[in-house]
């Protein structure tokens, strides 16, 4: 691949972000293309690669990306290293920012393009900034739009979002070269091609045992007078995934999906909002849909109720104030 001036890093966890990368793929074939996630492992991924690039690109694209709050200052000295070397930096999201994260990032001269949260997807900002009366384009973004706003989504998309669960399961690497093999061959209009097919198929297998292991850990706790739903999860099923079984199998107000110390959050309760709870857990979201850290390991079954502890403590402390 020709060394090329432009890097895109796009969230590593849904169709949303590979959609965005795909998208932008369409205008700039030869961009490299990162991706990425939050936490402290992962901003510290994000912030290497920013430092390693300022030599190398004269711009950057984030796009489906929120500022991680628990590590904006790592961020936003890399961005400010990026803007000094004169690297022109595009960040393009919908998910929930504090005022003082938008400032600070607009003051070091970066283009934000936020929109509140159900406005558009980043795909659709992707779409809408770079791409625009491209009609495949169009469809990439409405494939990202229907599942990030929960919509009705087609078996293709609905495909799409499975390989995407399966290549997250695998070591990073591992997955973001898949990843980048999925946006690229999206770009050029093959949606599916042999090699995405036949992991397809075998994450089939995969994704039906660890549902059956997940529907045995579930317990409902209260906070309040909602109902808590907490499951364990192994890596196979993503945490929306994890979060649906949970929500078929149990009535409750809240899921919570356990995968290790990674959290998911949602809810079937259009009262709760789940970014307060999330940043009570060392992350952030949507109020819809959010996601956060445990300071421990829960995949072993000691740690269980441990975990559903501190999860019980920390949502009705959120949700008290
Ligand atoms: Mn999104």
């Amino acid at each position: 691949m020709p060394v090329s001036p432009t890097s895109i890093y796009a969230h590593r966890r849904d169709l949303d972000g590979l959609m965005s990368a795909a998208i932008f793929l369409r205008e700039k074939p030869e961009a490299k293309v990162h991706f990425v996630d939050y936490g402290s492992a992962g901003i510290s991924q994000f912030v290497r690669q920013l430092q390693f690039e300022k030599e190398t690109v004269t711009q950057v694209i984030v796009a489906d990306f929120g500022m991680d709050e628990h590590n904006s200052s790592l961020i936003v000295t890399a961005l400010e290293e990026l803007r000094k070397a004169k690297v022109q930096v595009d960040w393009l999201d919908h998910h929930v920012w504090t005022e003082e994260s938008m400032k600070k990032v607009r003051d070091l001269g970066v283009k934000l393009t936020k929109v509140p949260d159900r406005d558009a997807c980043g795909a659709e900002l992707v779409y809408h900034a770079y791409r625009e009366g491209d009609g495949f384009a169009s469809l990439l973004a409405k494939m990202a739009h229907s599942t990030d706003f929960h919509g009705t989504v087609d078996d293709v998309t609905s495909s799409l979002v499975q390989l995407i669960d399966y290549y997250n399961s695998l070591e990073p690497e591992e997955c973001d070269s898949r990843l980048e093999m999925l946006a690229r061959s999206v770009a050029r209009g093959v949606i599916i091609e042999q090699g995405t097919y036949m992991d397809y198929l075998s994450y089939l297998d995969i994704q039906g045992r660890g549902v059956d292991m997940l529907k045995q850990s579930i317990v409902v706790l209260n906070a309040g007078n909602l109902r808590v739903a907490v499951g364990f999860a192994e890596n196979s099923l993503s945490g929306t995934r994890a979060c649906e079984v949970i929500r078929e199998v149990v009535q409750s107000d809240i899921q919570v999906a356990v995968k290790g110390r990674k959290l998911s959050i949602r809810r079937s309760n259009e009262a709760v909002d789940c970014s307060k709870i999330a940043r009570a857990l060392n992350g952030g979201g949507h109020d819809y849909a959010a996601g956060g850290e445990l300071p421990f390991d829960a995949s072993e079954p000691d740690n269980r109720e441990a975990a559903s502890r501190m999860i019980i403590e920390k949502v009705s402390e959120a949700l008290a104030d």
